[in-house]
């Protein structure tokens, strides 16, 4: 499949001679979900945003905006990440050939994020504060030095993300509820203008993790904390966009425990074969908490890959069975 640009630039502020930086994201699985289906008592299907090219919607996002950026003449590129944005710059960079700068909360991104950052070639930069900090640093040093924004204020990345809705829209013609995860804010700014691009106005449920959920409070959180790293976000960019996307829809924003977020993360896996990461889960565990308004049809967002975030993962399941290698202790450990 073509990337986003050339899928959709009809759609997108593309002209046909810029230069498109792709990794051929986007074009994702939309998957029927029997087992939660059942569980809630609606038609659910989760939207797999973790099989883009570095494991997460921000593909969509950042080819758009590194696209921008070196049509634009920059040479550098800069994000604040809780992880996932900082893996898709470093990704799109390289495929550009410009440098990629990611600044993250120091020790609170999880492994295989880094790892990715860290490969593709990124400076990467452990900041000794939280993602609210690090945003507020790279809008300073963006504004006064010539390196390109990419977090989702950047206009381009809203553009990009919004192509998930159409893809969306191209499978089930209809849906009554869209369930997403909320950190900064950008991603369902961006599903509602896409849906709106389109002609559809779904029920837009927002769940933000208890510990980090600004919006449900009405007030930035000063300490954000979550086992969901990557919505660790106390006060979110895009916060008037995500509420008009609430309330315009008749959906709305609830919290998720992080208990509840775990239980979902771990029902999926088992129960629907998919394994995301936990603020994905985050989605399904507010329809299963909160419903989602009574809707018949309802899209759940898994905006991550369970593999980014082994150590999560691990701290939640029994270990291995350990063998010695011969073959009766082999039938004790199978039978
Ligand atoms: C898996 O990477 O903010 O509400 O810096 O990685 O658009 O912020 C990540 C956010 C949901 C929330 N699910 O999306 C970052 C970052 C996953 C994420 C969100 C993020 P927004």
């Amino acid at each position: 499949m073509p990337g986003l640009i050339e899928r959709y630039r009809d759609r997108l502020p593309f002209s046909a001679g810029d230069p498109v930086i792709s990794l051929e994201e986007g074009s994702t699985p939309l998957l029927f979900a029997p087992r939660l289906s059942e569980r809630v008592g609606a038609e659910v299907h989760l939207k797999l945003e973790g099989l883009n090219p570095t494991g997460s919607f921000k593909d969509r996002g950042m080819t758009c905006a590194v696209s921008a950026a070196v049509r634009d003449g920059a040479e550098a590129v800069i994000c604040a990440s809780t992880g996932n944005t900082a893996a898709s710059l470093a990704a799109y960079a390289a495929r550009a050939g410009i440098r990629g700068v990611v600044i993250v909360p120091e020790g609170k991104i999880a492994v295989g994020k880094l790892a990715q950052a860290l490969m593709y070639g990124a400076r990467v930069i452990s900041l000794a504060g939280n993602f609210d900090a690090a945003l507020t640093l790279v809008r300073q040093v963006a504004s006064v030095h010539p390196i390109a924004l990419v977090n989702s204020v950047n206009d381009f990345r809203i553009e990009g993300q919004k192509t998930a809705s159409f893809e969306i829209a191209e499978a089930l013609g209809d849906l009554d509820a869209l369930c997403i995860p909320v950190g900064n804010a950008g991603n369902i700014t961006a599903y509602w203008k896409g849906f709106r691009e389109v002609g559809l106005a779904p029920r837009m449920f927002g769940f933000q993790a208890a510990g980090a959920a600004p919006l449900v409070h009405g007030a930035p959180v000063a300490h954000p904390e979550t086992v969901a790293s990557a919505i660790r976000i106390g006060n979110p960019a895009r916060w008037e966009q995500a509420m008009d996307a609430m309330t315009s829809s008749a959906g709305g924003v609830a919290a998720v425990t992080d208990a509840q977020i775990l239980d979902a993360y771990r029902f999926l896996a088992r129960q629907e074969g998919v394994f995301c990461e936990p603020a994905s889960a985050a989605s399904v565990a507010g329809l299963i908490a909160h419903g989602a308004g009574g809707a018949e049809r309802v899209v759940c967002v898994l905006t991550g890959n369970g593999l980014k975030d082994p150590d999560t993962a691990l701290s939640q399941v029994s270990g291995v069975v350990a063998c010695a290698a011969e073959i009766s202790a082999i039938e004790a450990a199978v039978l």
